[in-house]
């Protein structure tokens, strides 16, 4: 950490919650299952991406993870002492479709059978991801998502999970943060699966897109009981200087990039700019008459995950891009070195409840939480930063229902420490420590301020 500010938690009591309201925590497959090839599996993206050397930090790999996969029904009954109502995790694609078509491995679908049976029989809702990034290699060997037959798939696959799980899941997540994925896994490359397509990524931006539709219409001809959405990373984009026409177009242009191009065709059937104009070089034939209704396919709630706002200015004359990502300073910084602004996710609520007047559904924060360089201390691990960083974002949480927001939960990011993607183990975000050489967890100081609010306000809907 440098001199910026101390964070600390607000003053007085932490605000209550709406009765009903939903507490939860949230992992992804590859993050924290671990047996990469085992029961029939096929290699995801990230298998392929995580095995290439010099692509991880410390080499590390998702291969055994958190073992989540033998320690599932251990580390649910560490989450039934959590006090929490409901857990997100996402579906590994390869472990159900290993060579992403064909029959369905029922080793795997056996896998999720049980983990979704032992959280109802903890009291804790499933809420699934369908797709976390680790698409299957088979799948990317055939062109991945620059293909419309990958989005096909995709379909295929939710109806296959939903047959099997629809009667049991609370909520479903078509897709996990898709702008990461197209644009750091195929424009620029930094991420699984390594493309570097720059601006004639479009065709991912669609198929991903169209991939969200054709599963929300697969999810509901298998007459699914839980609520259907999708989940993307959003933040308030804000102009260096606003009153700078330029930086206001780059904050315009870049917001328009990472926050509503995966949001704007799904509640308002259309593009929030003219892709023709920013994704140069592209080829837009992959669109056909009919998709945007595919992908405007109305959708039960909106999944926000919330980590940080963001600055930007204006590019140097010409730049294709059209902005200039600029770092916030004078606040306090995670172990990450993202900066903490509890109030930009009041913000950014607010922000779609201005932009989508009548057309936004229910919010649920699917994701929000902080990395910490914690040690453990004789047994213990006391990680103040996180309790603040989780006050904090709490009372701005509470600020936004106050103001009319209908959000109806908070996920915290995450439950455990685990793969950390490009960082492998290096960015610890968990409420409980895990120790990667014996796989031991040890619950953190804000795992029982979490169950603190989780009891409370569970208690408050009893
Ligand atoms: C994301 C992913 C998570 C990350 C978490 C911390 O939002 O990037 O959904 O898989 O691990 O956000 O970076």
């Amino acid at each position: 950490m440098g001199d910026e500010p101390v964070l600390k938690p607000g003053d007085g009591p932490l605000p209550v919650f709406p009765a009903g309201f939903t507490w939860g925590v949230a992992t992804s497959a590859y993050q924290i299952e671990g047996a990469w090839n085992e029961d029939g599996k096929g290699p995801s993206v990230w298998d392929t991406f995580a095995h290439t050397p010099g692509l991880i930090r410390d080499g590390a790999t998702g291969d055994v993870a958190c073992d989540h996969y033998h320690r599932w029904a251990a580390d649910l009954d560490l989450m039934s002492t959590l006090g929490i109502n409901a857990y997100r995790l996402s579906v590994s694609w390869p472990r159900i479709m290993p060579a992403g078509a064909g029959a369905a491995e029922p080793r795997g679908l056996d896998f999720y059978d049980r983990l979704v049976d032992g959280l109802l029989e903890r009291g804790i809702a499933p809420y699934l991801t369908l797709f976390h990034w680790d698409l299957p290699q088979a799948l990317e060997d055939k062109g991945g998502w620059t293909v419309r037959d990958t989005a096909e798939r995709f379909s295929e696959y939710a109806g296959i999970v939903a047959q099997r799980l629809g009667d049991r899941v609370a909520g479903w997540i078509t897709l996990n943060e898709p702008a990461v994925h197209a644009f750091y896994g195929y424009a620029l490359g930094t991420s699984a699966p390594g493309r570097t397509m720059a601006l004639a990524v479009y065709p991912v931006v669609h198929h991903l897109l169209l991939a969200h539709g054709m599963a929300v219409r697969a999810l509901r001809s298998a007459r699914v009981k839980g609520m259907v959405g999708i989940t993307n990373n959003l933040a308030p984009v804000w102009a260096v200087d606003p009153s700078d026409a330029r930086d206001d177009a780059a904050a315009e242009r870049y917001a328009g990039l990472r926050n509503w191009q995966f949001v704007d065709p799904i509640l308002l059937g259309k593009n929030p700019f003219d892709v023709d104009q920013v994704y140069v070089g592209s080829d837009f034939s992959v669109v056909r008459d009919g998709d945007p209704a595919v992908i405007a396919e109305p959708v039960d709630f909106l999944g926000v995950n919330y980590y940080a706002p963001e600055l930007v200015r204006a590019p140097d004359e010409g730049d294709p891009l059209g902005f200039e990502q600029v770092r916030i300073d004078n606040v306090p910084r995670t172990a990450f070195d993202w900066p903490v602004v509890p109030e930009g996710l009041t913000e950014i609520i607010k922000v779609l409840r201005d932009r989508y007047p009548g057309r936004l559904p229910p919010i649920y924060i699917t994701e929000n939480g902080t990395s910490v360089d914690d040690e453990v201390d004789e047994g213990h691990v006391h990680d103040a930063f996180r309790i603040a960083y989780l006050d904090r974002h709490l009372r701005a949480l509470a600020d936004a229902i106050k103001a009319g927001a209908d959000v109806r939960g908070y996920f915290y990011w995450s439950v455990m420490d685990n793969f950390e993607w490009e960082e492998g183990f290096g960015e610890r975000f968990g409420l409980v420590y895990v120790d990667f050489n014996t796989q031991a967890r040890i619950p953190k100081d804000s795992f029982d301020f979490y169950r603190a609010i989780a009891m409370r306000s569970t208690d408050a809907t009893a």
